[in-house]
Parts: C-alpha cells; sequence; structure tokens
C-alpha cells in the first residue's frame, strides 16, 4: 500500500515565498531621479533594502532623499559617461563595499515617434548609448563584485517594445529587444553562479517623464498618450521589481510582461496600395 504524504511534509520549513532581507541588504537603482526608478526606490525601501540611487540630477535624488529617509543614498550618475560610471564604482566601493546585492538598471529613455525615415540620429545614438550601452557597462562593472561575494540579482527594465514592433519604435523597441537578449545571455554566462538576472518589461505606463522626454518636452501630446487609457503606474512596475527580487535564492524569474488591461496585440498590417 503507498502512503501518500501531505505536500506540504516534504518541504523545508524556511520555504517562505517572500524573502525580505534578514540584514538590510544593498540596491543600486539607475534612473531613481523619476518615474520607475523612483517607485522602485520607495518600494525597496519599504521592503528593508538600503537604496543607492543614481540619476544626472542631483537636485531631484535630494529631494527623493527627504521623502525616503536615511536608507536611501543619492548617488549622481551619467550611464552614458565612463568617468561618471568609474566615479560611482569608486563610491559604492567606499562606502557600500558589501554591495550592490542588486543592480536595477533602469535608466533609459526613448526619443522620437516618428518614422525612421524622419529619424534624428542624435536622437538614435542617445538611446543606443543610454539603454543599450549605459546598461552593459554597469553590468560590466558591479557582476564581477557579485561573483566574488557569491550573491547578486540584476534586474533590467525592458519594454513590451524589445518584443513586438509599432512605428516608430525603431531604435527604442531596438534597444530593449537589445536588453532582453543580453538578459538571456548574462544568465547563460552566470550558469553555476547563485547571481540571478530578470528582465522586466511593462506595456504602457503613466505617472513617469517618459513621454515628455521622447516628444522633447511638448505635455499636450506627452499628455494625450494616457488619455482615457488607465495605464498602468510605476508603482506596479516597482512591485514587479520588488516581487522578482523577494524570491527565494533558489528562484531565478527570467522575466515578466506586464501591460494595462486596456492595451493588446494588433497583429500585422497590410499596406494596399
Ligand atoms: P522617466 O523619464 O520618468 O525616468 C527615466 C530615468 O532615467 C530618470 O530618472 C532619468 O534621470 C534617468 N536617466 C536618463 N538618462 C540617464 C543617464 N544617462 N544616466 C543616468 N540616468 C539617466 O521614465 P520611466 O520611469 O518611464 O522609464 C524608466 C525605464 O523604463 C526606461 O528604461 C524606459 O525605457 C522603461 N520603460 C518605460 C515605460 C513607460 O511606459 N513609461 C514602459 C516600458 C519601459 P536623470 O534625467 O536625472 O538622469
Ligand atoms: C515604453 C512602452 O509602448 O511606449 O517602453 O514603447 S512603449
Amino acid at each position: 500500500m503507498t502512503t501518500h504524504q501531505p505536500a506540504s511534509a516534504s518541504r523545508p520549513a524556511q520555504d517562505t515565498r517572500r524573502q525580505t532581507p534578514a540584514s538590510p541588504r544593498i540596491a543600486l537603482v539607475t534612473g531613481a531621479s523619476a518615474g520607475f526608478g523612483h517607485a522602485i526606490s520607495a518600494a525597496l525601501c519599504r521592503d528593508g533594502w538600503t537604496v543607492v540611487g543614481a540619476a544626472r540630477r542631483a537636485d531631484r535624488l535630494n529631494a527623493i532623499r527627504q521623502e525616503l529617509g536615511p536608507n536611501f543614498h543619492p548617488l549622481e550618475l551619467d550611464v552614458t559617461s565612463d568617468t561618471s560610471v568609474a566615479h560611482a564604482v569608486a563610491h559604492m566601493a567606499a562606502h557600500f563595499p558589501d554591495g550592490p546585492d542588486l543592480l536595477v538598471n533602469n535608466a533609459g529613455l526613448a526619443l522620437g515617434v516618428g518614422p525612421a525615415q524622419h529619424a534624428d540620429m542624435q536622437d538614435w545614438e542617445r538611446m543606443i548609448l543610454t539603454n543599450a550601452l549605459g546598461l552593459s557597462r554597469m553590468v560590466h562593472h558591479f557582476l564581477p563584485g557579485m561573483i566574488t561575494r557569491g550573491r547578486g540579482h540584476v534586474i533590467n527594465i525592458g519594454s513590451t517594445a524589445g518584443n513586438y514592433a509599432y512605428p516608430g519604435g525603431n531604435v527604442y523597441g531596438g534597444t530593449k529587444a537589445f536588453v532582453k537578449q543580453f538578459s538571456r545571455g548574462l544568465k547563460a554566462d552566470l550558469h553555476g553562479t547563485p547571481v540571478r538576472v530578470t528582465n522586466i518589461e511593462p506595456g504602457l505606463v503613466g505617472g513617469t517623464e517618459f513621454s515628455l522626454v521622447r516628444l522633447h518636452g511638448d505635455e499636450a501630446k506627452a499628455t494625450a498618450v494616457y488619455k482615457d487609457a488607465n495605464a498602468l503606474l510605476p508603482e506596479d512596475v516597482a512591485e514587479a521589481v520588488v516581487w522578482a527580487a523577494s524570491q527565494p535564492p533558489r528562484v531565478n524569474i527570467s522575466t515578466i510582461e506586464l501591460m494595462p488591461v486596456t492595451q493588446s496585440l494588433a497583429g500585422t498590417r497590410v499596406y494596399r496600395g
């Protein structure tokens, strides 16, 4: 006769779903001065993390420090500059030598919504330098330390634009497809190490500066992007980050794609000349 044990009997007692850090762990969040980065920093601080929030606008970071308190540490950083990233590395080594345990590569931007044939080459360059090269530079500098310390997690902020093409997405979508495939490649290279890699791919999210930047400061057009759309909020993305980061160490969340209920895929188009 086979004896069936309840499933719970075979599980170790410490198998809790959420792993809030027992001692303060250190997260480095890029693009922390606005939008997702601000919300991610707030959510991580609430979850017990010490957060180093990095971006170019020091005044914004200092205001966020006032809001979030002493567990939020502002760090001026331009991910497109080797010198600035080297300074960030030195700053982390001096002030947080045991970290970062978590690197959230969130800094990024889109510029322009027009077709490729009318695009501004400088906009393309800036997107590639920030979203692809800047993100790679951060990983290049901070990954070896994670391996040496025997713990770490890289969470990249990709986009549905890296999964599905849309008119005007051209280079922005290309950079986010890079982030997706780079994330997969990192996971492959980290085989046999405890370091985790996650790519988070949001669709339409309001409440950030994203469209204002993309539309070169045109507030009316930027507001219209979200009109009556019931778009996601930065807090929804932050929740995905915290959830992925708080899984038990054996769990690697590879990808999270999240879209508002109001957004769907529309398939292909046929041009009838
Ligand atoms: P925001 O424009 O609100 O925030 C972008 C952040 O990136 C700012 O904090 C900005 O800070 C920082 N940043 C930009 N360039 C640099 C740089 N060179 N070095 C360091 N920091 C930089 O946009 P979101 O919060 O909406 O976007 C965050 C990420 O999410 C981006 O990667 C974006 O592509 C992605 N995303 C956005 C979606 C959306 O619908 N909003 C959907 C899917 C993905 P500062 O100017 O102070 O440097
Ligand atoms: C931002 C989402 O759809 O504007 O990455 O490209 S979308």
